[in-house]
């Protein structure tokens, strides 16, 4: 029976993380200072601060996240007991380059990922790399203004040359940029640009915006990707590199044509438009009337459009955890906390922190996705974020999480039964860590709980929670027994 589809018998089933919200060790082995250990914490209604250089008596939840960096045999041989065939990881670029624009890399930082992907080897875990996950070195933002300046290319296509060698033989998945239209958004400016913000070094909608600024460095980093491509291909010609977007799904809010309009016009800005640079190797027309319209010049280089061209990415890869509706009704109230996005779909609930929780957009994402450019797709981050409770008896029933993910795998197995080509899932923050948004520990999202308060106390003793025993049961069954 056709309609009995499965998922496919090497399908990537495992989890997410990124070294800023994980490793800790923030000024250990060498490793220079990003842009996460500048950020102060916030909270749903708190905007994080940006500190150019770490303030006394300041709380910087990055700093320590959770300790990975210690810790990383004890957690993937826990990841391992799940039966993880996949996890996802970045490499920390200041560990690699501590100043972004040093002469020569540093060994001790190389020597810490050649263990860390030895230790998932073990385990026959295949590693999948970020190479920049919201973690650019602090020196490139404050000394280039981050990258708004071209020289950012070179500093970044080095750092893949010596990452792309040290690790051909043991990485096979990599991922240029970390939900790289973070830049089409104003609260992308720092986390994803590295800009430094001119207004009140607040990350949040309310944020200076100057989109000629976000669109030039966007552009930067298209033409980085595109290198990386490139020279990875020409280093390892079994390396698979994919783009990484974070999927914001646009509903109309009603029928009104305006609105419908308006849904489409924003999923080409926002989700659009970098993927189809990065999957089709150009900018496509509606980026050009927008540019047009806004008076935003891009500065490009003669053989700019070549390189894109030719850094074209093998696959597909975004984060999906809500869907929004829009509204051409300006009056429309807004949701979302402190990364305000949308507005309230009267269908759906929403999580502690506002996002609307979606699982059939998920598969209308996976459509959309699929039938635009017929890659092989993953879904390298979804997940709950929530706050648990450890009982006296030290268990955790995170059933509220299951539930999130059960419905979630049930719609991508929907899409694939649509014949979307989907290879893997990795749920976003398998072991809790720091929240990206909002600096929160009790933000969690994991398997795995995490002994540690928003305050930086506890044990960061790692516990089994109850979503721990079901996940390694769907990755057994191969998604069979939800
Ligand atoms: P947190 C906003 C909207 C969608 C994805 O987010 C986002 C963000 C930024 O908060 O980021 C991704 O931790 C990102 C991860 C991040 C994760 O989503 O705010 O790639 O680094 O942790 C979840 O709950």
């Amino acid at each position: 029976n056709k309609l009995d589809k499965k998922f496919p018998k090497d399908f990537l089933w495992g989890g997410a993380t990124a070294a800023n919200q994980f490793e800790g060790g923030y000024n250990e082995g060498g490793k220079g200072l990003s842009i996460a250990d500048v950020l102060t914490a916030g909270s749903h209604t708190v905007p994080r601060r940006i500190t150019p250089t770490i303030e006394d008596g300041m709380y910087y939840p990055n700093h320590e996240a959770v300790d990975f960096y210690h810790r990383y045999k004890e957690d993937i041989k826990l990841l391992a007991e799940m039966g993880f065939k996949a996890f996802r990881m970045s490499i920390a670029w200041s560990r690699i380059f501590p100043n972004g624009d040093d002469p020569e890399p540093n060994e001790e930082g190389l020597k810490f990922y050649d263990n860390v992907f030895a230790e998932l080897k073990k385990y026959n875990i295949e590693p999948i790399v970020t190479i920049s996950h919201y973690e650019t070195p602090l020196n490139l933002a404050i000394k280039y203004n981050g990258w708004v300046n071209r020289n950012l290319v070179d500093f970044y296509v080095r750092y893949c040359d010596v990452i792309f060698r040290r690790y051909k033989d043991i990485v096979k998945y990599w991922l240029t940029f970390n939900e790289i239209n973070a830049l089409t958004m104003p609260w992308g400016t720092f986390m994803a640009g590295a800009i430094m913000p001119n207004g009140n070094g607040e990350i949040s909608n309310n944020e200076t915006d100057n989109e000629q600024i976000r669109y030039q460095a966007l552009h930067h980093q298209f033409i980085a990707s595109a290198k990386a491509v490139k020279l990875g291909h020409e280093i390892n010609k079994d390396f698979k590199i994919g783009c990484m977007i974070a999927y914001m799904c646009f509903y109309p809010l009603t029928c009104n044509p305006d609105d419908v309009l308006l849904a489409q016009q924003k999923d080409n800005l926002h989700n659009f438009l970098c993927s189809d640079v990065q999957v089709r190797g150009e900018y496509p027309g509606f980026a050009k009337r927008y540019f047009e319209e806004k008076n935003i010049n891009i500065n490009m280089q003669e053989n700019d459009e070549q390189i894109l061209k030719e850094g074209k990415v093998d696959f597909y890869t975004f984060s999906y955890y809500m869907s929004n509706c829009v509204s051409a009704d300006q009056n429309e109230e807004k949701i979302g906390g402190n990364i305000s996005l949308g507005i309230k779909n009267p269908y759906l609930k929403a999580s502690d922190w506002g996002w609307q929780i979606d699982p059939k957009g998920l598969r209308w994402t996976l459509n959309n996705i699929y039938y635009r450019y017929q890659i092989p797709i993953m879904v390298v981050e979804n997940g709950l974020g929530a706050i648990d409770k450890v009982e006296t008896d030290g268990t955790i029933n995170d059933d509220y999480r299951i539930d999130y993910l059960r419905e979630h795998i049930k719609q991508m197995k929907e899409a694939i039964l649509d014949g979307v080509d989907l290879i893997g899932y990795t749920t976003w923050g398998c072991i809790d860590l720091v929240s990206a948004g909002t600096g929160e520990m009790k933000k969690r999202y994991g398997f795995i709980y995490v002994d540690r308060d928003d305050e930086g106390r506890g044990t960061l003793n790692r516990m089994k929670k109850k979503s721990f025993y079901w996940y390694k049961k769907v990755i057994e069954t191969n998604g069979e027994d939800l």
